[in-house]
């Protein structure tokens, strides 16, 4: 696809600290004058937040692997086509707050799903548009999940498999970023503020100088 935007993912198990990042980010973005929009997956449309209620539901409710990833990658197909294609056409930064590494690493890992099928199924959904981008927030399991109870968070569907698995995803995750450059590794361990500035100088060395140009 041409365009002339940037695609940004922050992506990290429960409670890294993506929504938060993703709001510091667009903050500095809006005083930079760079023009960017946020989404959150799955959802971020109205019929993506309408799968988002049908895959986060209490715990316990049983959905098969498959049907699983298929309503993702239906949202995903949404997302792609109402948000993050006419954003990075119009030449802004997308800021996305999950995507293609959260299904490899949940389903692919997590439910062992073939990893290449999800590659595949992720292709079609997308148009095969890819991040520029992808910030991995790594944090212990248990830290995120005690980040969450903090926050009054109750446990959805998928979090509700429990420690042991979600430090599978963890791990699929450290794997999938090692060897890829357009993904990074981030200790979201600090401070909010400490994890946004390694975030944004990150974003700061990876985005083109012309976004710092422009005015939008
Ligand atoms: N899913 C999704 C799949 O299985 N496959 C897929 O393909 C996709 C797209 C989504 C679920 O769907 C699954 C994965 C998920 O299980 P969700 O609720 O959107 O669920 O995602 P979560 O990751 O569960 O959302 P959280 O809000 O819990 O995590 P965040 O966004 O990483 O964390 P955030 O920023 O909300 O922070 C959580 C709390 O920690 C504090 C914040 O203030 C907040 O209270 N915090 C910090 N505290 C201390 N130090 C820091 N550095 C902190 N940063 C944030």
């Amino acid at each position: 696809m041409s365009s002339r935007g940037f695609f940004l993912v922050l992506e990290g198990i429960e409670g890294a600290g993506k929504t938060t990042q993703a709001r510091l980010l667009s903050r500095w973005m809006a005083e930079r004058r760079i023009a960017h929009c946020i989404g959150r997956e799955p959802g971020g449309t109205r019929v993506g937040e309408a799968i988002r209620d049908i895959l986060l539901d209490a715990p316990g409710t049983e959905i098969p692997a498959e049907t699983e990833l298929l309503l993702l990658l239906a949202a995903r197909a949404a997302f792609v086509h109402d948000v993050v294609r006419p954003a990075l056409m119009r030449g802004d930064v997308m800021i996305a707050d999950r995507f293609e590494l959260s299904s490899l690493a949940y389903q692919g890992c997590g439910r062992g799903l073939d990893p290449d099928a999800v590659r595949a199924l992720n292709a079609f959904a997308t148009g095969a548009v890819r991040p520029d981008l992808t910030l991995v927030l790594d944090l212990p399991v248990a830290a995120g999940l005690a980040r969450q109870n903090r926050a009054g968070k109750a446990r959805d569907r998928i979090e509700g498999e429990g420690e042991v698995w979600l430090e599978r995803v963890r791990e699929a995750y450290r794997t999938l970023a090692d060897g890829d450059d357009r993904v990074r590794l981030i200790d979201a361990s600090a401070s909010e503020a400490d994890v946004g500035r390694a975030i944004r100088k990150t974003v700061e060395d990876a985005l083109p100088e012309s976004f710092f140009r422009r005015r939008g």
